[in-house]
């Protein structure tokens, strides 16, 4: 096997900042995405050690109805497997305590072909696998796929790729128009399949996410950057996580002022005490709760219109000024008031 080292770029959008660490003459290439005018922030970090080794990675969710990984066979001939070819889920190069996934003798990924494997540790007496892993996947007791972890493909005592991540992944993978490049937070989930880019129209409509808290009671504050008052239809605004819980549709006829504020409580049935005047709750119960490296995304008839990523918990991540394109972690908390610093 021919170790020609290389390496995959993780660029998605222009607003990336690049910072090439030489490591032990390794090319460590860790991007840095911060945006100012989505609120994004990803710190994604690829290894590839070997780009002519047949099987790659092609996709990983770590959260959403099971964790998988997806292998992909860009090759227009089957590659026959075996228990010389592994993954394994470590941190900075260190393997962890736990147990590597062996490919089974036998295991064949057709040409232009996948296999997903879904690794799943139990803390049962019973070593069923869970019943949300569907039944054409190859589920392995193995390790938890966390919000910040690192996969690695093996083939013997050789690494051939592997890639990190450091907030929730419902699907990072190749992106499907260039498979060079990772991307991770705008693609549709699709183990088994081609991968698919969520649709994105960031920045076309005056609604936009103006201020997330994730401590305590969750809320999600909108604002409305056009000059005239808005109602919302039924159905065509969601709220959603990067844990692909329910989502939380914004009620057929609520209103929100120009240049006005709305907050969501997505986890409350009814209305706190301390509920702003423009506020509303969850009328199905729970939707989600936002925890740490989480990201909100707002959908307007299923493209998404605007999202925002954290890593630590948040008590007040916001736009500063309210509707600007600048977005500051430590506001002062002010659901329905105007943000402060
Ligand atoms: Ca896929
Ligand atoms: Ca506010």
């Amino acid at each position: 096997m021919d170790l020609q080292k290389d390496y995959i770029m993780y660029i998605s959008e222009s607003y990336l900042y690049a910072i090439i660490v030489l490591l032990n003459r390794e090319y460590r290439l860790v991007f840095m995405k911060k945006t100012i005018s989505i609120g994004l922030f990803l710190i994604i970090s690829v290894f590839v050690y070997g780009i002519d080794q047949g099987v790659i990675i092609n996709e990983v969710a770590s959260t959403g109805a099971y964790e998988f990984i997806e292998l992909h066979n860009p090759d227009a001939t089957p590659i026959d497997l075996d228990e010389r070819w592994s993954l394994i889920d470590s941190k900075e190069g260190i393997a962890d305590a736990d147990t590597a996934i062996l490919i089974p003798k036998g295991t064949i990924i057709e040409a232009g072909g996948y296999l997903v494997i879904a690794p799943y540790k139990t803390q049962l007496l019973s070593d069923a696998v869970p019943e949300e892993i569907p039944e054409d996947v190859l589920a392995v007791e193995s390790f938890w796929l966390s919000s910040h972890d690192e996969l690695t493909l093996m083939y013997e005592d050789t690494i051939l790729e592997s890639i990190s991540w450091e907030t929730s992944v419902n699907s990072m993978g190749r992106d499907p128009d260039d498979p060079g490049n990772f991307i991770s937070g705008v693609l549709v989930p699709t183990p088994g399949e081609k991968n698919e880019r969520d649709p994105l129209a960031l920045g076309t409509t005056d609604i936009v996410i103006n201020e997330v808290c994730s401590k305590g009671i969750d809320f999600i504050e909108l604002y409305n950057n056009g000059d005239t008052d808005y109602e919302f239809s039924s159905g065509d605004w969601t709220l959603h996580d990067s844990r692909r819980n329910d989502s939380f549709v914004i009620p057929d006829g609520t209103t929100i002022k120009s240049h006005g504020l709305l907050v969501i409580y997505p986890d409350l049935i009814r209305l706190p005490l301390s509920a702003p005047r423009y506020s509303i709750a969850s009328q199905e119960g729970n939707r989600f709760g936002l925890s740490e490296r989480d990201t909100i995304y707002l959908r307007y008839k299923n493209s998404i219109v605007d999202m925002t990523s954290w890593m630590l918990h948040v008590s007040s991540k916001g736009r500063y000024p309210d509707g600007s394109a600048s977005w500051d972690e430590d506001l002062l908390l002010s659901p329905g008031k105007t943000n402060r610093n």
